[in-house]
């Protein structure tokens, strides 16, 4: 492209530019709204919600992956979604359940022997010290398959999945203790613990519905089943759950439904199970000192043990005075355990109240022995009426509840009206109503359900999307709304679409308690949090066949690869195999650089691994196919990505192959390769001086006082420090004559200085922005300005460009802000200025009028001066 051609262009950018930001700022805003028709509140609404680039949340959300079996993480006010977590469903990206490691974990969640490839997600739920959310472990329930897993912060992986031995569905899950002592996980639909039939006739004597207490131990962040233990309870339908805290820690509380204890019949004439499971107007909260009831489950006599796990009776539980019902409206779905623990908030969905139960009044009752009767399993029954603080009205289908940081404040999803109530469970009294979409199911407030409730939103989980995105089929996305409610009354601020599953629980945390780390120690093996057995460092790597004794032999069907990933190559690069053989890949991610993650798959094979840095996978498969497979990294993880290949092929030893090198490829001459040489070796040079006047700009910056600054330049001298040994080869091939090779080996020095030149910009990027003065806001407008009015389309800050550069500009003249100023607002009446006059001549370009007005040319200015205070970062 001609030189004139680009000033041209430039010329009649800037012009057209200049015309439409000339009325600039606050009619710039109007005039977005009148174009996308937005209001004065939707514009506050989404100032309220909006992260410009590089912001960040103050909280994060774990909501539940419904029936995708993941969990969706993702930030409060923005509702940007940050992650899917793999936990009970295979997920390629991450490459979990494509490895072996990963697979192993997926595989702890076989049930009887059977693989189950997906999980009907929950209720997570965020780790506990003092009933406070501490951002180290989640758990999450799986519904059909009864199951717990565990996630850890620090990397956001599934670490551990636990089959519960007895449970054929848990709903009630997962809940930690106020220390995360233990994880709470009720059965939902009743059956018997053994895995034996039972006619649905003896349904009262043999099926049973329970409360499984999880033992978690926290430093490990592992449950520990053999010192778990399960409290039978009657073939009531168990359904949610909550911790006691405060006051009533070391107690459990569950709700049920079906007290009618129905099993339908459809087929056989018998109204349905919505009929008869619905039809007394209470049903029973299970009220249960879990704290005494394990130590009472360490003594063998207390337990019953089905499928290697401990049972406590109801009638043990009972005589330890350990479990009590109460009457609770019909149907009841949250049970919600104020942050003090004093309150216990119920909701009959098919009941218009709420029921706050009051933890003095029922501990006066149940020490006092005081009771209305007994159920038909003997388990005691307390007075309703007796243990109820109150109950309130709060309209159709109250379902979930959250706190807020008021005392006394509570939040109430309504799903039948599709309202968020807000009221008072001190007062009774409702306080504030919100539409939302359809059908809300559970709410999730900001450590809402903690000791600690922060308030400021709440987020509405709804279960329809009608109408309210752009239809992408019969099969909606899920529709999550946020609600600021720091306010006297509630204001909905936006809807977020989920595409994923129907999440039913959400739990948020401060962000600032979440520390994730950005790297693995060397070698680590993610899942165990051990280093891997196949660690492999530079200069380790290896390909090993071994016999089924697993000594090395020549003969041997077994072939293990040790390899290494690093910016931009798998090392070997190169696999040959028999058919038949059982190959092996041991992966080590060399890179200590942050999100320098590599992928692998071989091509056909059904398998891949994702490697953050420093982290070994093992991926295994049998060679059962003759042929030539490509391999690759499938991150695009630099400018060489593509080139980080190989080829595994796999020979039929039954066959013999004939060769088909008959064609003598032309090469080049010796003067020629000497030429290439010495041009290779020039542009090194000339790199590598580039990449001396950055780390001359980042000493002489002090980088190494500013955390961010100091890890990346540590990623860069990562790669240059490989340079000398890359050097070393290139001159002894040299000197052997192998010209071609040497060439070879200073292109990969090349590539080295690439990387490191590639990071240490980025580090130097980094340190202007920490180094430099704050910009004043007439200096800020003044950058927007020059960027939007066009000036940058001629003039570059620190260079040359289609225009002078303009540090210093200020002092070029006598007077220079009003000159500056005169020129930029009438530049044709200096052009005749000696110097106005020479700049021409050397530029062949006029400087045009871009009808900035009074204000824009004095924050230009303003923007000027601060470039010349940090001049010297240009
Ligand atoms: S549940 Cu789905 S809306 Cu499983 Cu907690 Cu209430
Ligand atoms: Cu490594 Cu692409």
């Amino acid at each position: 492209m001609s030189k004139t051609f680009n000033k041209l262009t430039s010329f009649l950018v800037g012009t057209a530019l200049a015309a439409t930001v000339a009325s600039a700022a606050g009619g710039e805003l109007q005039k977005v709204m009148k174009a996308r028709g937005l209001t004065e509140n939707d514009v506050i609404r989404a100032a309220k919600t909006y992260n410009p680039t590089g912001g960040r949340d103050e909280f994060i959300v774990f909501s539940s992956g419904g029936q995708s079996g993941q969990v969706i993480v993702y930030g409060v006010p923005s509702m940007r979604i940050l992650k899917y977590i793999a936990v009970f469903t295979p997920e390629p990206w991450q490459g979990y359940g494509y490895d072996v490691d990963s697979l192993k974990i997926l595989r702890q969640g076989n049930i009887r022997g059977r693989e189950i490839n997906w999980g009907d997600t929950h209720h997570p739920a965020l780790s506990e010290k003092d009933g406070k959310y501490d951002g180290r472990w989640l758990a999450i329930n799986d519904k059909a398959n009864p199951r717990i897993a565990i996630i850890d912060l620090h990397d956001f992986e599934t670490k551990q999945i636990t089959v519960n031995p007895v449970f054929k569905s848990a709903h009630g899950g997962a809940f930690f203790t106020q220390n995360s002592d233990y994880i709470i996980e009720a059965a939902q639909y009743a059956a018997p613990f053994d895995n034996f039939y039972h006619p649905i006739e003896e349904y009262k004597e043999t099926y049973r519905g329970g409360v499984t207490m999880w033992k978690f131990n926290y430093k490990k962040g592992r449950i520990i089943p053999k010192d778990s233990f399960t409290i039978e309870m009657p073939p009531y339908m168990q359904d949610l759950s909550d911790a006691g805290k405060g006051v009533s820690d070391g107690w459990g509380f569950t709700n049920s439904f079906n007290t009618e204890m129905y099993t339908g019949g459809i087929e056989v004439g018998m109204p349905p199970n919505e009929a008869g499971m619905s039809r007394n107007d209470t049903d029973f909260l299970h009220v249960y000192n879990w704290k005494k009831l394990a130590k009472i489950a360490k003594n063998k006599k207390n337990v019953k043990i089905v499928n290697g796990h401990k049972i406590i009776p109801m009638s043990v539980a009972v005589a330890n005075n350990a479990l009590f019902l109460i009457p609770e409206p019909k149907s009841p779905h949250g049970v919600d355990v104020s942050p003090d623990g004093e309150y216990i908030t119920v909701c009959g969905k098919l009941d218009t109240h709420a029921s706050v139960f009051k933890w003095s009044k029922i501990k006066k009752l149940i020490k006092n022995k005081k009771y209305v009767g007994r159920d038909p399993y003997g388990i005691p029954i307390l007075d309703m009426k007796s243990s109820l603080h109150g109950q309130i009205e709060l309209g159709l289908g109250p379902l979930h509840n959250q706190y807020s940081n008021v005392k006394g404040e509570i939040y109430t999803s309504l799903y039948v009206d599709s309202q968020i109530v807000k009221w008072n469970y001190l007062t009774l009294k409702v306080l504030d109503k919100e539409n939302v979409h359809y059908n809300v199911g559970h709410l999730a407030g900001m450590e809402g359900k903690s000791a600690d409730p922060q308030g400021k939103y709440i987020i509405s989980l709804n279960k329809l999307a009608i109408d309210r995105f752009q239809n992408v089929g019969p099969l909606h996305p899920q529709n999550h709304q946020l609600i600021d409610i720091s306010g006297k009354t509630m204001d909905l601020l936006v809807d977020m679409p989920l595409p994923l599953g129907e999440p039913h629980q959400a739990v948020a945390i401060r962000a600032s308690k979440l520390n994730p780390h950005v790297r693995y120690p060397m070698g680590t093996n993610s899942k165990t949090g051990k280093i891997h057995v196949g660690k492999t460092l530079a200069g380790q790597e290896r390909i090993e066949r071994r016999n089924a004794k697993g000594k090395i032999d020549p003969k041997g069907k077994f072939v293990t690869i040790y390899a290494t990933f690093v910016r931009s190559h798998i090392n070997p690069e190169r696999i040959t195999v028999n058919k038949g053989d059982e190959v092996k890949i041991y992966m080590t991610n060399l890179e200590r650089a942050q999100d320098e993650t590599h992928g692998f798959t071989v091509d056909g094979f059904d398998v891949h691994s994702s490697l953050e840095p420093g982290e070994t996978t093992e991926m295994k498969f049998i060679a059962d196919i003759e042929g030539v497979f490509p391999y690759y990294c499938t991150e695009f993880c630099s400018a060489l990505h593509l080139e980080m290949m190989g080829y595994l092929m796999v020979k039929d030893p039954k066959k013999t192959y004939v060769s088909a090198k008959k064609l003598k490829m032309k090469t080049m001459t010796t003067a020629e390769l000497k030429a290439e040489y010495k041009k290779t070796v020039a542009v090194n040079d000339a790199t590598d001086a580039v990449i001396q006047s950055v780390v001359a700009f980042l000493k002489e910056n002090k980088f190494g006082e500013h955390k961010v600054v100091a890890d990346l330049v540590t990623d860069a001298f990562d790669q240059y420090g490989q340079i000398p040994a890359q050097k070393k080869l290139a001159d002894a091939e040299y000197k052997k004559g192998n010209i071609e090779k040497a060439i070879l080996f200073e292109n990969m020095i090349w590539q080295l200085m690439v990387k490191t030149a590639d990071v240490g910009i980025r580090a130097k990027d980094a340190l202007v922005r920490l180094v430099a003065t704050k910009q004043s806001s007439s200096a800020q407008a003044g950058e927007r300005a020059f960027g939007e009015g066009g000036c940058s389309g001629c003039h570059v800050i620190g260079k040359v460009s289609s225009g002078p550069d303009l540090t210093g500009v200020l002092q070029r003249h006598e007077n220079g802000e009003k000159w500056v100023t005169n020129f930029i607002m009438n530049p044709e009446k200096m052009m005749h200025d000696p110097y106005v006059k020479a700049m021409i001549d050397v530029y062949n370009l006029k400087m045009p009028n871009q009808h900035m007005n009074k204000k824009e040319t004095k924050d230009i200015i303003e923007y000027l001066k601060w470039i010349d205070t940090n001049a010297n970062l240009f």
